[in-house]
């Protein structure tokens, strides 16, 4: 039976480079001979896809998910993400670079939206279990050159990224609250550096961690 995969996570406000990076890590890792798949939350899977399109666009008639609802559809995504793409290929021995996961439910839903803490925890005990992640990377940038690199790129808000500035401030601390009580499995990257600047220093902290790649 292959070695179980290793499970890495990157996460942080909108526009601070996650995308950017996990497609340079699963470049790098590929380059070792690490065999890696790549995916997002919410999605990574064909049901949790379609649900990320009804949770970022809500229909119109019901003017926006509130906070529990919201929790509740991306636990629903993971649900089907986690069966679907990110157990089986651990399994088959694969490394896993997720673009989001559980930390951005409880930054978004939880520190921001104010859905209680323990009912996050017993989402994530029903849905992720003993599945969580080896390592979350998680990016920080001051929030104005997080904004202005999303200007350049020019695509239009959904409903999330269109909340205001006290929601993405609250987003932004909660992240890194996360990483300071969870020091074995979270790293905070300065996401001001160059892209592979970036992925320099993931690759270092990635390396540091995991003997299968020195
Ligand atoms: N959400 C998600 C929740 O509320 N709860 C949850 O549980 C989950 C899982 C997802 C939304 O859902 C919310 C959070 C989000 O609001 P999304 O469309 O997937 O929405 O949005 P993001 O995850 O925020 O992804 P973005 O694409 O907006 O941002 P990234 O991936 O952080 O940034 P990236 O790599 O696309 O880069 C943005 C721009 O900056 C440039 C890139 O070229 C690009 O133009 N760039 C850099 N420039 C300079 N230096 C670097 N190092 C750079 N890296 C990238």
């Amino acid at each position: 039976m292959a070695e179980r995969g290793r499970f890495i996570t990157l996460e942080g406000g909108e526009g601070v480079g996650k995308s950017t990076l996990a497609a340079n890590l699963a470049s790098r890792l590929g380059s070792l001979g690490v065999s890696t798949i790549r995916t997002r939350e919410p999605g990574g899977s064909p049901g949790a896809e379609t649900l990320r399109n009804l949770i970022l666009n809500p229909p119109d008639a019901i003017g926006g998910w509130r906070p529990t609802a919201e929790a509740l559809l991306f636990y629903a995504a993971r649900s089907d993400h986690l069966d679907r793409t990110i157990r089986p290929a651990l399994v088959r021995g694969d490394w896993v670079i997720c673009d989001r996961f559980s930390d951005s439910t409880r930054a978004y839903q939880v520190a921001a939206g104010g859905v209680a803490a323990e009912h996050f925890d017993a989402l994530e005990r029903v849905v992720v279990g003993a599945d969580a992640p080896d390592l979350t990377l998680v990016l920080d940038l001051p929030m104005d050159i997080a904004r202005t690199r999303m200007k350049i790129r020019a695509i239009a808000e959904d409903a999330i990224e269109s909340r205001g500035a006290a929601y993405h401030e609250a987003v932004h601390r909660a992240f890194l609250d996360i990483a300071r009580a969870n020091p074995q499995r979270c790293v905070v990257l300065d996401a001001s550096s160059a892209p592979d600047a970036l992925a320099d220093l993931a690759m270092t902290e990635i390396q540091r961690r995991f003997a299968e790649v020195r």
